[in-house]
């Protein structure tokens, strides 16, 4: 049994020379910048602030690697999504990130997340298109759940349910679908 709370940021990585090279399996969360990955990293893990959770979004390209009881890898990739950004930043996102979508491994699973509120954006639907293209096994994490009124919960969860087999609406704040986020987990991790 993996013990999410003895977990650490362990490394922050701005070059690929920097991720580590060994066989531990990992769980990558993917999305744009403003998502909610830190907020669900630190969900998950029962933290308060180890993954930084930001007003102001995307600065720093990094992957940001857990180390999650010494036995698995949290991967916390750049986030995606801004216009604004200049060329080299996007060819640096790419060189930090692309290896984790289309570089399948079986001991690898991908949290693709999407603003259950904003609905799945263009960069969304293109990481998802890589995923499935790739043969990498992921789920979908529709974030930020406790914005949307029932109506429209239920609406936008039938709409995401064309996108992935399985897709877990989470809330930061009411840590609604953190059980089933666990589960997921550590049903991945046992093999
Ligand atoms: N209402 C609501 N806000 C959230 C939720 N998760 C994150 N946020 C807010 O969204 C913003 C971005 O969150 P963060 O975790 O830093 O996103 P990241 O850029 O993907 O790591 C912050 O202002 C968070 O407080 C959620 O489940 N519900
Ligand atoms: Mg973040």
């Amino acid at each position: 049994m993996i013990n999410l709370r003895n977990s650490d940021i362990k490394i922050t990585a701005g070059l690929r020379s920097q991720f580590p090279n060994d066989q531990r399996p990992q769980i990558v969360f993917s999305g744009r910048s403003n998502v909610g990955k830190s907020s669900l990293i630190n969900a998950l893990l029962d933290r308060k602030s180890l993954a930084r959770v930001s007003s102001a979004p995307g600065k720093t390209i990094t992957v940001n690697f857990y180390d999650i009881d010494g036995k698995i890898w949290f991967v916390d990739l750049p986030g995606y999504g801004f216009a604004k950004r200049a060329p080299e930043d996007k060819a640096r996102w790419s060189a930090l990130t692309e290896g984790f979508i289309t570089d399948v491994r079986d001991d690898r699973l991908v949290l693709q997340l999407i603003d259950m509120k904003v609905g799945p954006t263009n960069d969304d639907l293109m990481m998802l298109d890589w995923l499935k293209n790739a043969g990498q096994r992921f789920v979908v994490v529709a974030t930020k759940s406790d914005k949307l009124n029932k109506t429209d919960y239920a609406k936008q969860l039938k709409s995401l349910s064309s996108l992935a087999d399985t897709v877990i609406p989470f809330s930061a704040l009411s840590k609604a679908g953190r059980d089933e986020i666990r589960d997921v987990i550590f049903n991945f991790a046992k093999g």
